[in-house]
């Protein structure tokens, strides 16, 4: 079953990649798109039926924030983990491929965050399709807030990037979108009407091949409103297929101490498309507090101190939040009683207009370094 659908992904595959597009072969180009995101869910679906797969490997969530490993076999991610834990996981390493066969995870600590690291099998190409530990490996990257995605030097002291593209290119497979997100689009399904097609700003895509899109997946009837420019045929078969995660990746360039010629941070900013990366050595023990710094960064995560009412606030143990995050989820993070028992909050720092200003407001953005008490209907001794 899954081998037809296979072959047809790959001869579909080809014509993509064998058609050029123009305004003749932009309708063909978009059937094709639409075939292939179809036969990929299927085969997902299939992958999942089977025993074990795509159930991830019900690895609990803990910590302020979870980063999955992801790259091929023996790039050194379980040594990464290892010594970004500090030696409180022990995955093991060893210098032949496959050593990881289930999800090990860490916790690593900085800036008084836990930070969930999770160490994962080497996946191989034909991972999104279930080959492998694939369906499990992308099943628990999809649960990550940040990617990892590892790479290293080759023996003869060249970058291996064709494996980041390979890794990018399973992941996309899998519904994983990377540092984008998802296009503004709105759907109304009617009873009758045919398509209506109405967009801001400036589109690639004409009305006759939104139609010939949507129709494709069964939208038949219905009002389509695209608020972003250029909308992409893949941003529309994305928002009717549903099911995408989208996400952040960070780049890890291992095995430095097989480099030979030096290369500009330039070439290697360019030969990735952005600058989010770094290049260490878990042999050598290279730049790992970068590395872990990074990671902080990338999560942006901020510190909040409670202070309880008529007490010392606790500068000892802040409570980590992320960056835009509003009083309700610092209450929740709390004890759900907080949300529904929150009467105001005294605020001191960056977010309060002058030192223990009252909020009343559970949609309050929370900034880093801020002092908050929150008062509850309980508190008697307001
Ligand atoms: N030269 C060099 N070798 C490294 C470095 N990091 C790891 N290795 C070696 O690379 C091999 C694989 O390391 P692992 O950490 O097991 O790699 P992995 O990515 O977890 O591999 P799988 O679990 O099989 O997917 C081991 O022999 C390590 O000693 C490094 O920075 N430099
Ligand atoms: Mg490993």
């Amino acid at each position: 079953m899954s081998e037809k659908v296979e072959a047809r992904i790959k001869e579909l595959e080809e014509r993509l990649a064998n058609t050029i597009p123009n305004k003749h072969t932009m309708r063909s180009i978009n059937f094709i798109k639409a075939q292939l995101a179809k036969l990929r869910e299927d085969l997902i679906q299939i992958a999942s039926s089977k025993k074990g797969g795509g159930r991830g490997f019900g690895i609990k969530k803990s910590g302020d924030a979870q980063v999955a490993f992801i790259g091929f076999p023996s790039v050194g991610k379980s040594s990464l983990l290892n010594l970004l834990t500090e030696g409180s996981t022990h995955s093991k390493v060893a210098a032949y491929d496959f050593t990881t066969i289930t999800a090990i995870p860490g916790m690593m600590k900085i800036d008084d965050a836990k930070i969930q690291l999770i160490d994962l099998p080497g996946i191989i190409l034909g991972a999104a399709t279930g080959k492998g530990k694939g369906k499990e490996v992308l099943a628990a990257v999809r649960s990550a807030e940040l990617i990892l995605i590892i790479i290293c030097f080759r023996e003869d002291g060249s970058i291996n990037f064709d494996e980041l593209n390979k890794v990018r290119n399973e992941l996309y497979k899998a519904g994983i979108r990377l540092n984008t997100q998802s296009a503004h689009i709105v759907i109304k399904e009617q009873s009758r009407g045919g398509i209506h097609f109405n967009y801001k700003g400036h589109q690639i895509m004409n009305r006759d091949e939104v139609k010939a899109l949507a129709n494709e997946f069964g939208v038949i009837n219905a009002g389509i409103y695209f608020s972003d420019n250029d909308v992409t045929p893949e941003q529309l078969i994305d928002f009717i297929m549903g099911n995408r995660v989208y996400t952040k990746e960070f780049i890890v360039i291992n095995k430095v101490d097989l480099m030979k010629d030096s290369f500009s941070s330039e070439k290697i900013t360019e030969m990735i498309g952005h600058d989010h990366w770094v290049m260490i050595s878990a042999k050598n023990q290279e730049n790992i507090n970068q590395l872990r710094k990074k990671i902080y960064q990338e999560l942006n995560l901020i510190r909040v101190y409670l202070k309880p009412p008529k007490q010392q606030a606790d500068m000892n143990e802040p409570i980590i939040l992320h960056r835009g995050d509003t009083m309700k989820i610092l209450c929740q993070k709390i004890h759900k009683r907080f949300v529904n028992d929150f009467r105001y909050a005294l605020v001191w720092g960056k977010s309060a207009r002058h030192p223990g200003q009252k909020i009343k407001k559970l949609n309050h953005i929370i900034e880093d370094g801020d002092i908050v008490s929150i008062y509850t209907k309980l508190d008697v001794n307001k």
